[in-house]
């Protein structure tokens, strides 16, 4: 079956944030990742500043401004700090815009290349939910450190002797009530995605999510993005929440795969980052060591770190989850260490759900 948009892998994921330079701070200090690259008004970007830091495979790039009315001034100005980009890696951009286009998607760059002394890089971008963008990209002819226009910088802080994650695992939309559908369809006609096994379903939402949610892959399934949309439910949504605060849909949370989930949470959380919590009931309870069976650790070392566990017909995963990491009750990030498993924590739905909604009561939700 010959692939209708092949795409590599995740290219990096692009935030607009008020402060780069902190930020950048923040995913060095408390992340573990590496500054590697940046552009600012001593490299000639006179209202934009970047910082490029990567952790194994995976790639942010933190854009700010220095003065207001910038796109990305206004883009914080409305939504906070947020995702504005997930920007794909592909083989051929001019054949993936032309498909993208022919099958609906809505261009926000036509091909273009961007040069300098280590070669070429071609990029174009296409339109998603809310005010995100897909930037296809391909750099398999450049040798820079990231693209034309920066330069290399040194790491803002020493990294930690292991990384704490290597790679981009999925990153969630969250999506109008009514819309899931549409975007799923989206994925589908635009990019060739296929409808992954895991969903949630009205079943499962009435009865305590509060959202809908189905995921959508590539064919090599490297590229995994989940759609969510609100649920009518007894409180407001976790998704009407987000929908509420980030001012319209947007990214919701980014997975990041780990080899080591408990060294990684042990030092993230010492460096400041908080986790949702999850009660001393969810490893006691007799079901889930039953149906977990034997994994790499004894469960009382995922008590004490708070985390998550499921298992599925193709092996485990091990998972957490951030709080907020920003003012506005909006992004977060998920840490997953996946033992075979391909889905995302079915079994751990209820369980998180209801830390989320501890949260929410937190700030206050009715
Ligand atoms: O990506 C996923 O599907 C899991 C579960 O609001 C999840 O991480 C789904 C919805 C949500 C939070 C987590
Ligand atoms: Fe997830």
């Amino acid at each position: 079956m010959s692939d209708v948009f092949p795409v590599h892998g995740m290219d990096s994921v692009v935030f607009a944030v008020g402060n780069a330079k902190q930020a950048a701070h923040y995913y060095s200090s408390a992340f573990g990742m590496r500054l590697v690259a940046y552009k600012g008004p001593e490299t000639g970007s006179r209202d934009e500043v970047a910082y490029v830091l990567s952790s194994g495979g995976a790639r942010f790039e933190l854009r700010g401004s220095t003065r207001p009315g910038t796109g990305i001034a206004e883009h914080v100005a409305r939504h906070g700090d947020g995702v504005i980009d997930l920007a794909l890696d592909v083989p051929d951009v001019e054949s993936a815009y032309a498909h993208a286009l022919a099958h609906g998607a809505r261009g926000l760059a036509e091909p273009y290349v961007m040069e300098d002394e280590h070669g070429k890089v071609v990029l174009a971008a296409i339109a998603t939910y809310g005010e995100t963008r897909h930037t296809l990209i391909d750099r398999s002819n450049y040798s820079g450190v990231y693209l034309p226009g920066y330069v290399p910088a040194r790491p803002l802080v020493e990294p930690p002797a292991k990384r704490y994650f290597q790679a981009i695992d999925h990153c969630v939309g969250n999506v109008e009530l009514g819309k899931m559908d549409e975007w799923v369809e989206f994925y589908k006609n635009v990019m060739g995605f296929t409808n992954m096994a895991e969903f949630i379903g009205d079943d499962i939402a009435t009865e305590y999510s509060a959202l809908m949610s189905k995921v959508v892959a590539n064919g090599t399934r490297k590229v995994k993005f989940p759609l969510n949309e609100p649920a009518i439910s007894r409180k407001k949504s976790q998704i009407d929440e987000y929908l509420e605060f980030y001012g319209g849909p947007g990214v919701q949370h980014i997975a990041l795969a780990t080899n080591d989930i408990l060294r990684t949470v042990r030092e993230m959380r010492a460096a400041g980052v908080e986790f949702l919590d999850t009660p001393d009931s969810y490893y006691d309870d007799p079901e889930l060591r039953a149906r977990i069976g034997e994994v790499r650790v004894p469960v009382e070392e995922l008590k004490r770190e708070r985390v998550l566990v499921d298992r599925d017909e193709d092996g485990y995963l091990l998972q957490i989850f951030t709080k907020p990491v920003q003012d506005r009750p909006t992004v977060f990030f998920e840490f997953i260490e996946r033992h075979g498993s391909l889905g995302f924590g079915k079994g751990n739905f209820k369980a998180l759900f209801e830390a989320i909604e501890r949260e929410q009561d937190r700030r206050g939700n009715l």
